[in-house]
């Protein structure tokens, strides 16, 4: 079976309710393509899960943007994967470049939060992607395989797993990484899958990309044979997230 084209909206640290409201409202009157062909999913801050998941049409699901490594206790100012699953929100974003860069999280810690995120039956977007002075250096690839390698090491089934290619210079940037680029650091990370993982997973896995995707963009990006879908930052908060999450017809 061929890989569904994906499209997640990551509304990052942003909105208020009226905003959140107006995003939903033009979601929801939104001609999208049909959950056959593609798969929606948007991540709004933790503090509105509960309100977009009660107005949103069902068809597009909710993803948070990151949750606890462990279970749930004495972690101030964490939400852990038991929550998300107790609320009914069935992805999250993981090893986002804002996380791992601002906040220091390792590509050790980020594998043990995608390890226990499936533990807990959460599907995850995992993030990966080099500095501009990792590409400058030749090195993009070896971060990248490095950072999913930390991943590999402790999973097994790789079916609730989307791996998100994200540039780091290219995020939130305007500056988009060109089709050729992306299509060439997706089938290598399909390849380091092939070889490290298995063949069934290298074919299954969707790899997406993340970096300034606009509706300007996407449809050459969502035309490169490895490039299964988006995930999309400022974008996804514009009325033409409905044009990228359409791109895939
Ligand atoms: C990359 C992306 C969404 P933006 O972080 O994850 O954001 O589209 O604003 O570059």
């Amino acid at each position: 079976m061929g890989r569904k084209f994906f499209v997640g909206g990551n509304w990052k640290c942003n909105g208020t309710t009226d905003q959140v409201d107006k995003i939903v409202k033009t979601l929801n009157e939104a001609q999208i393509a049909s959950p056959d062909v593609v798969e929606v999913v948007v991540s709004p801050p933790y503090v509105f899960i509960p309100m977009v998941k009660s107005k949103l049409r069902p068809e597009i699901q909710v993803a948070a943007q990151n949750c606890w490594v462990k279970k749930g206790g004495a972690f101030t100012g964490e939400v852990s994967a038991e929550m998300l699953v107790n609320l009914g929100v069935p992805w999250v974003i993981l090893g986002h470049s804002e996380r791992r860069g601002l906040l220091a999280e390792s590509n050790e810690f980020v594998g043990d939060k995608v390890a226990y995120a499936l533990s807990q039956g959460l599907k995850v977007i995992a993030c990966v992607g080099e500095t501009l002075e990792q590409r400058e250096a030749g090195s993009t690839m070896d971060v990248v395989a490095a950072q999913t390698k930390a991943i590999a090491e402790r999973i097994k089934d790789w079916s609730n797993v989307v791996i998100a290619y994200e540039p780091v210079w290219a995020i939130g940037t305007g500056k988009v990484a060109t089709p050729a680029q992306a299509q060439e650091v997706h089938v290598s990370l399909r390849d380091w899958l092939k070889t490290n993982v298995s063949p069934e997973v290298a074919e299954s896995t969707r790899i997406i990309y993340g970096g300034s995707v606009t509706a300007a963009n996407c449809k050459e990006l969502a035309g490169q044979p490895d490039v299964d879908g988006f995930l999309v930052g400022g974008a996804s908060l514009k009325p033409e997230f409905i044009d990228i999450i359409n791109s895939a017809t």
